[in-house]
């Protein structure tokens, strides 16, 4: 599609039932990477204020329940049993644990829980914790999500049943770029375990990473992947590339903000009605730079001193910035 074309499609006031259905390809979300960026940014406002209260930002808190000493090989990743990142590695958590921070995350004003465990994927004997956990948080009140890997038959339908909201599996880049960055398991088994989660009824979180060497095509070809889900995932987290010292992306070059604020736009435009969280490398940016990712339609973040293994912005400064901007957390 040219860009002319692009810039003609009908405005959000179009009832959503009128819109044309549009199939995303890497070249239809390339020609909105290279609309002009005022043009990019008008459009994500109008997309993000067709289906939201633009004011409006979701807050979810992570929490690492089982941390390091991974099998698999994923280059950007601190918790991979393959590099030597100097983590600690910790076991999976008790479920008082689990229980004290979610409540804390609640009482700072967090609506989701997000528990993540440095897996392949679980094994059978590890579930009935998980479950346990996610029954407990959701008796609190709070909205539960999971990132626990790769999942076998079953295991998706356990989770639901035990009152779990999203599940995490990130597609993290283009499917031709994986190879690249995970050796150890497949973009099929990835887009298997998606398909298992939605079958199961739950909720889908996916998304991906900016800045691990990939091109310009490639980012544009995992936005297209992840609208053309069917349905696209509901929570699209974008991460900028968190550098680990000891991983083998620890010097990957850095993807500049307007870069990174396109690809925030091009999944807000393509994916209408999702969530679109700026996630991890938050605490490496200034005000200016996460209100850009803002504008470009962005309305979820990780909230909280901490992601899994690393920092995030400390929730005061997030207080001050949202007061800062109007803008108010769910
Ligand atoms: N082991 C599970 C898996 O791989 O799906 C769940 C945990 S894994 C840490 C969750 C996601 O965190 C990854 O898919 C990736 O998108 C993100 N992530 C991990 N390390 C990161 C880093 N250094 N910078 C940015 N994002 C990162
Ligand atoms: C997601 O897309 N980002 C979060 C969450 N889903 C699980 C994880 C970010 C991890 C950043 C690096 C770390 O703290 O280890
Ligand atoms: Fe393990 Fe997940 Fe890290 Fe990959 S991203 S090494 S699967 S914890």
């Amino acid at each position: 599609m040219t860009n002319a074309a692009l810039a003609s499609q009908p405005a959000p006031s179009v009832k959503p039932s009128l819109r044309p259905v549009l199939t995303w390809n890497v070249d239809t979300v390339l020609a909105l990477y290279d609309l002009p960026f005022a043009d990019l940014l008008f459009r994500a406002q109008q997309t993000l204020r067709a289906h939201f209260d633009p004011t409006a930002i979701q807050r979810s808190t992570l929490l690492s329940i089982k941390t390091g000493n991974c099998s698999e090989d994923c280059g950007y990743c601190s918790q991979s049993k393959r590099y030597q990142t100097g983590l600690e590695i910790q076991s999976l958590l008790s479920t008082e644990q689990v229980l004290a921070a979610a409540q804390a995350a609640k009482d700072q004003g967090a609506g989701r829980f997000c528990m993540g465990a440095a897996w392949r994927g679980p094994r059978e004997k590890d579930l009935p914790a998980v479950v346990a956990m996610v029954q407990e948080v959701k008796a609190l009140g709070l909205e539960t999500c999971v990132t626990l890997g790769i999942l076998k038959d079953g295991q998706a339908e356990q989770l639901k049943a035990a009152g779990l909201d999203y599940y995490n599996h990130n597609l993290d880049t283009a499917p031709e770029f994986y190879g690249d960055v995970v050796t150890t398991h497949t973009y099929q088994d990835r887009l298997d375990t998606l398909k298992k989660v939605r079958t199961a009824g739950l909720k889908v979180c996916s998304g991906g990473i900016v800045g691990m060497g990939e091109t310009r095509r490639h980012r544009a070809s995992l936005i297209a992947k992840l609208a053309n889900l069917d349905p696209p995932p509901e929570s699209v987290p974008i991460n900028n590339l968190v550098p680990i010292p000891g991983t083998p992306l620890a010097s990957s070059e850095a993807v500049d903000i307007f870069e990174f604020a396109r690809t925030i736009a091009a999944a807000r435009i393509t994916m209408p009605r999702s969530y679109v969280r700026l996630s991890a490398g938050r605490e490496q940016m200034n005000e200016a730079e996460q209100t850009l990712c803002f504008l470009a339609g962005a309305n979820s973040i990780f909230y909280g001193d901490h992601l899994l293994t690393t920092s995030n912005p400390q929730r005061e400064r997030d207080n001050a910035l949202f007061t800062n901007l109007g803008l108010h957390g769910v």
